[in-house]
């Protein structure tokens, strides 16, 4: 049951992407017209959440400047955050709303676009039932935003089926530092990475991925510090690596079991942090005894030589900061990889002191923020549980309803997808996700997204996932509406509206508002600012984990950031978690988790030999929705190559800049090798920010993580071979 979508070709011409951002009114130089303003505020890209001034003249942004004074990144903007102020008047901009045509889109009124929205969803509910509505929402959104989401889904809609794209991004460092600390934050303020002696990077591409972290790295590496590295590739941060530890896609978690092997084998743990601080160590120590270097560098490619000196620098510190990212998280064992990771720190007892932790990367700009206020399926606001019948009450009381009314836990975003194939979901409404690009095994998704019996979304671009959509309704960017964010540290910002919505775009929580009313429950969004949505999120955040009652914009401006939890205005904030040993549990310990190695979702065999991993480049960010259409971006690097070694790239008689088909058990694409000495021979790379035929994740496959529910984007198994030309779909 396809539906008529207009053709591409047509959409292309209209909406982009475009390489060309010249504004309307063509560029001025700035002595011809200088900006009116300068507005302090942050990236909308990653996770670091750099500080930034944008130049607004004529409610547009113009330009930028840096913000030396924010502390976090001192001025400093990677080239991604230099460019991101193009996207303002960019001439794709979704400027009214569309709706679905037999020949393609045509523009619409908002009353028309919204009231056809909560009409179809109201009718489908009354069909199938409210649960067959689903919705998603986005970790770049402002945290007001995420908290609007999932109250529109469990209040408005009354859906239990609502997540986001975090679900492919942090949950597996989430779950994993829930179970070990009962909470999920990174405990240290980066600070600390540059005081360290030893800093042991794992599955992180800092360099191109965290690149204002690389400066926290040189800082510690000015004083002398150690830096270990484990990844398949050698990334631009292994340069300056003491030891690179070459580790086979999908084995990370012998390797570190290994590394705790030899700490204990040697006496190298720290018996009094143990001891008073922690639980479980002997089933852990018990775990990692079968796991000798020599077996461990079978498995791994890692020789054991390197695994010694790892586990041996790592206990040794005497500081020691432990970072990682995607490449050890996006497994079918993202959790047991972080946890193991964590052992090593608990055994050492590098933890709850300046210069010494833990700390997961975070990826999208709110990342963290956005994970901690309701649009994750299992969970309320302050980082509560939603199984929690304490927790049900505040959040029902803040709201005005009875906890009955509150729906139980749903699907995963993945779960999600697979229960739209399968017919259980019928309708879908997503704002901030392109899951087309982003979900593992495209044709899966685009099959899914075709089976919808409605598909309402809001973006400010066209994206891919949009091009499926029935109703499209054009939303703001992150400068658009003010609001927080909280950085990769749990530092609560203050993002500042620089600008209005062009034309009849408009504020994505006026929208979200909007459409409430419209689903009959406007009295439960009243708000007439993004700061009253903060104040209630606040209140709703009391008492829990992720306690943000005490933070205001205020406050933000005064400090340059608060981090959370903060239950009062006169509280500091707490930037250091885990202080003096002491977890969030009630006990206040520790809890080591014994982890246990397994296979991959999708093994090598003889028909599929090779590793295929997949992850970013500097200059493209997620789908690609946004840097896509930055020239001065893509000029950078135009198009996804295959990383590919001198050796395969032989035995396969590819040279540099040939075509090359990957093949996997679901799908092929065909993309120029890229030769590089920096790659294990066993292994391809593609990054994954492209559409259609150039996307990595045609090739991926749909395992999760069974407890954080993550893909195993960095793990499927493929064959290659030479080729003639791209295919038909480029
Ligand atoms: N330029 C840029 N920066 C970004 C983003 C972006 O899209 N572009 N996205 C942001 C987001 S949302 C995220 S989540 C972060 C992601 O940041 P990272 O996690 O640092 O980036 P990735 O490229 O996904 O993967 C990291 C590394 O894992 C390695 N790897 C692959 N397989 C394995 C494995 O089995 N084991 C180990 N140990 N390593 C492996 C890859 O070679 C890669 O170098 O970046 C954020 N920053
Ligand atoms: N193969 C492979 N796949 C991966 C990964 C990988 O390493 N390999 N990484 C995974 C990871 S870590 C992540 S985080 C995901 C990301 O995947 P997605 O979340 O799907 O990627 P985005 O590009 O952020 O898509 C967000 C969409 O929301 C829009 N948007 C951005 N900001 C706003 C806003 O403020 N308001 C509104 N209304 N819309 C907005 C953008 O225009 C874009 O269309 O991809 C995952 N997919
Ligand atoms: S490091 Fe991240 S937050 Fe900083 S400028 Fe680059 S993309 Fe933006
Ligand atoms: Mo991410």
């Amino acid at each position: 049951m396809a539906k008529p979508t207009a053709p591409l070709t047509e959409l292309a011409r209209e909406f982009g992407p475009h390489l060309n951002e010249i504004p309307a009114g063509g560029w001025h130089s700035e002595s011809e017209q200088p900006a009116e303003r300068l507005v302090q505020t942050h990236c909308c890209f990653c996770g670091q959440q750099c500080g930034i001034q944008l130049k607004v003249r004529d409610n547009t942004v113009i330009g930028f400047e840096p913000w030396e004074e924010f502390p976090f990144n001192r001025g400093m903007l990677c080239p991604k955050g230099v460019k991101r102020y193009l996207q303002a008047n960019h001439r794709d901009r979704l400027l009214e709303p569309l709706m679905r045509s037999e020949h393609g889109f045509r523009r619409a009124s908002w009353d028309e676009a919204l009231d056809e929205t909560a009409r179809r969803l109201r009718e489908i509910q009354a069909k199938y039932g409210k649960d067959s509505v689903a919705v998603f929402g986005g970790a770049s959104l402002i945290t007001e935003k995420a908290y609007l989401i999932g109250k529109l889904a469990r209040l408005a809609l009354g859906t239990r089926h609502v997540d986001y794209n975090g679900r492919l991004c942090m949950v597996s460092a989430g779950v994993a530092y829930k179970l070990v600390f009962d909470f999920d934050r990174s405990p240290i303020p980066w600070s600390d990475i540059a005081e360290a002696d030893v800093i042991f990077v794992a599955g992180a591409n800092i360099g191109e991925c965290a690149p204002i972290t690389t400066d926290y790295i040189w800082r510690a590496r000015d004083h002398g510090a150690r830096l270990i590295v484990a990844d398949p590739r050698m990334t631009p941060i292994c340069r300056n690596a003491d030891l690179y530890l070459p580790v086979r896609p999908g084995t990370d978690l012998i390797l570190l079991m290994s590394m705790l092997h030899v700490i204990l084998r040697d006496g190298l743990e720290d018996r009094a942090f143990i001891a008073e601080h922690t639980t479980g160590f002997d089933a852990v120590a018990e775990s990692v005894r079968a796991w000798d270097p020599r077996s461990a560098a079978e498995h791994t490619g890692v020789p054991p030589q390197s695994i010694e000196t790892a586990a041996r620098w790592f206990a040794e510190g005497p500081n020691s900061v432990a970072l990682h990212a995607k490449g050890i998280e996006h497994q079918s064992k993202g959790v047991e990889n972080v946890l193991a990771l964590l052992n090593i720190v608990l055994a050492t007892g590098h933890i709850g002191r300046r210069a010494n932790g833990a700390a997961m990367i975070t990826g999208q700009g709110n990342g963290q923020g956005g994970r901690e206020h309701g649009q994750k399926c299992d969970q309320l606001p302050g980082a509560r549980s939603i199984h929690d019948p304490a927790a049900r009450e505040h959040v029902a009381k803040v709201w005005g309803i009875e906890p009955g009314e509150l729906p139980e836990a749903g699907y995963t975003a993945q779960e999600i997808m697979n229960a739209i194939h399968a017919g259980e979901i019928k309708a879908l409404f997503s704002l901030c996700f392109n899951p087309l690009v982003s979900l593992p095994q495209a044709e899966f998704t685009r099959e899914a997204l075709n089976k919808l019996e409605f598909f309402g979304i809001i973006d400010f671009f066209l994206s891919e996932t949009a091009q499926h959509a029935d109703i499209v309704l054009p939303g703001s960017l992150q400068e658009e509406e003010e609001g927080v964010t909280c950085n990769t540290e749990g530092r609560v910002i203050h993002i500042r509206k620089a600008v209005d919505p062009p034309a009849h775009a408009r504020g994505d929580s006026e929208i979200l508002c909007d459409l409430a009313r419209r689903l009959g429950k406007g009295e439960y969004f009243p708000y007439r600012s993004t700061r009253e949505i903060f104040d209630e999120l606040r209140e709703a955040s009391r008492g829990g984990i992720a306690d943000y009652y005490g933070i205001t914009y205020e406050r933000i401006d005064r400090e340059y950031g608060v981090c959370w939890p903060c239950p009062s205005e006169d509280h500091p904030g707490s930037p250091r978690l885990v202080e003096n040993g002491v977890s969030m549990f009630p006990d206040g310990k520790c809890r080591f988790q014994v982890t246990v190695p397994r296979e991959s979702g999708d093994p090598t065999d003889a028909s599929y030999p090779i590793y295929l991993t997949t992850g970013r480049v500097v200059s493209q960010y997620l789908s690609g929705t946004q840097t896509r259409r930055i020239g001065g971006l893509v000029a950078i690097y135009p198009e996804p190559k295959v990383e590919i070694h001198p050796q395969l790239a032989a035995a396969h008689g590819i040279a540099d800049g040939d075509w090359v088909t990957v093949a996997t058990r679901r799908d092929e694409i065909t993309l120029r090798a890229m030769v590089v000495r920096t790659i294990r021979p066993d292994t391809v790379f593609i990054p994954y920010h492209w559409p259609g035929g150039q996307s990595a994740n045609k090739l991926t496959h749909r395992t999760l993580d069974p407890r954080s529910k993550i893909p195993e984007f960095k793990v499927s198994a493929c064959r290659i071979r030479k080729a003639n030309g791209p295919g038909e779909d480029r």
